[in-house]
């Protein structure tokens, strides 16, 4: 049977234990926003009714991965959970080597400090927010090199996630292979909206990185999810797995950084993946210096075992299609809505595109952020701005990145709303839409240093 012809997903679950929700009133939800500083990062979680926030570390874990924290080995080092993350991670990614880390910017440093030399430049597809920032903090310049189509919200290429190859090939004209010291590519690429790459762009370029000797480091966050719409969309791997399409990915690459908070099902965890003998031998020297010994990287022996169960389950066909399914049936309500959304619907989230939602807001006065609080205040239902806030300052001139995409993201943690909620989500949007044009933008009154959409201020204008 294809994936076409097969009837309607339901989850592969049934819910066992339940969090009850606080509801709140408008007036509350107006004072618990003005508190935060109209920034979702800044409520509390006490405060928010049906929480969109992220993805990441908000996933329901399953009766096999509650057991499984039973057997933690908190011995301070050789825990035997490590070992069993050490198999899960060769047999589903591949890699020879495992350094864990407390979660992704705990790898992201570990591979900027030992492979990024002052003055060297990064391409990759598309920023994002944690892994540019440890770049640069290494002396590095990201150069973004995702193709065109990814900026244009409402371009349906099916594969908005690939790199260009003239741009990259054109940054390793111009800078020279010796100062590129690896490709930074992520699968799905989270900013462009959750979209994929092709095997066929992968497989390219390598190509391309082999003749000049350079590296590829795989954001491997959300590659489970990449492969569900390889398997989806590229001919030719209709018939394949989702483990062998893993596992395919990875052969191409040279290593990988995880936050295991996302496809893997946990609620903390991360991961250095190598292949390079000698760049493991320093990244486990180092992770004893800023995450812990060499075989618990920050994390307690059952948070090991609750990974290396999560990635037996996260591959499982059924799981990730009803993952993706509950958010393609959030954004096709919108679509039908009129609701400008970026399409094609991203794997682990919708994103409302803001610039066109609120058309009358120019970017200075921050539309999605705007929005996420709108929505907030609307029914509690908690989004996050993906725009001007979240690109931050160029670091040589000081001035904001203005990026194409404004978006707020409307993220569905895995396996842990019902269809139900996901009817109220889209109705508040909808609502917050028909009255779009009454609706002003923000000041900014605080920003901090680093990554400040976790933690700026704002006040309506
Ligand atoms: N992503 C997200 O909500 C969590 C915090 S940033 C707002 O999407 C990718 C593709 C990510 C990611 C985190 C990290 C960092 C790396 N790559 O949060 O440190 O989406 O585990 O991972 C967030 P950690």
């Amino acid at each position: 049977m294809t994936i076409q012809t097969q009837r309607s997903w339901a989850e592969p679950f049934k819910i066992k234990m339940v969090e009850p929700l606080k509801m709140t009133t408008k007036p509350e939800r107006e004072k618990a926003l003005k508190e935060a500083g109209y920034n979702t990062f800044l409520l509390r979680s006490e405060d928010v009714y049906i929480d969109l926030l992220t993805d990441s570390g908000t996933n329901a874990m399953s009766e096999h991965q509650w057991a499984g924290l039973m057997l933690g080995d908190e011995a301070y080092a050789g825990s035997r959970n490590f070992f069993h993350l050490e198999d899960a991670i060769k047999k589903h990614y591949g890699y020879k080597y495992l350094v864990p880390t407390h979660q992704g910017r705990g790898a992201e440093h570990l591979i900027s400090k030992i492979m990024i030399k002052p003055g060297d430049f990064i391409p990759g597809n598309m920023y994002f927010t944690t892994t540019r920032l440890h770049q640069e903090l290494a002396g590095g310049t990201f150069i973004d090199v995702i193709v065109d189509e990814a900026h244009d919200t409402s371009n349906k290429n099916p594969f908005k996630g690939n790199i260009d190859l003239q741009k990259l090939e054109n940054i390793i004209k111009k800078a020279g292979a010796k100062k590129i010291p690896y490709v930074s590519i992520a699968g799905t690429v989270n900013m462009a909206g959750g979209q994929p790459f092709s095997m066929k762009n992968l497989k390219q370029v390598r190509e391309l990185t082999d003749k000049h000797g350079i590296k590829i480091i795989f954001d491997a966050t959300r590659a489970i999810e990449n492969a569900y719409f390889i398997k989806l969309r590229e001919d030719g791997y209709q018939n394949k797995t989702i483990p062998d399409i893993l596992l395919e990915m990875c052969s191409y690459t040279d290593g990988a950084t995880m936050s295991a908070k996302k496809d893997l099902l946990v609620n903390i965890g991360g991961f250095l993946a190598l292949n390079d003998g000698d760049i493991f031998e320093e990244a486990r020297n180092m992770v004893v210096i800023y995450e812990g010994l060499h075989t618990y990287g920050g994390l307690a022996g059952r948070d090991m075992e609750a990974m290396a169960r999560g990635i037996e389950e996260a591959v499982l066909f059924d799981h990730i299609r009803a993952r993706v399914g509950q958010v393609e049936y959030v954004g096709n309500k919108l679509l039908e809505a009129g609701v400008p959304i970026v399409e094609p619907i991203g794997g682990h989230a919708i994103f409302l595109d803001a610039k066109q939602f609120f058309s009358q807001i120019p970017q200075t006065e921050f539309p999605a952020q705007t929005l996420a609080a709108e929505i907030y205040l609307d029914s509690g239902v908690r989004t996050m701005e993906r725009g001007i806030v979240s690109a931050g300052r160029n670091k040589d001139t000081g001035d904001h990145y203005y990026p194409k995409l404004e978006l707020v993201r409307v993220t569905f943690p895995r396996r842990v709303y019902t269809q139900a909620h996901c009817d109220v989500t889209a109705e508040s949007i909808i609502d917050v839409f028909e009255r779009r044009q009454s609706i002003k933008g923000m000041k900014m009154v605080y920003e901090p240093k680093y990554l400040r959409f976790f933690q700026a201020r704002f006040e309506r204008l």
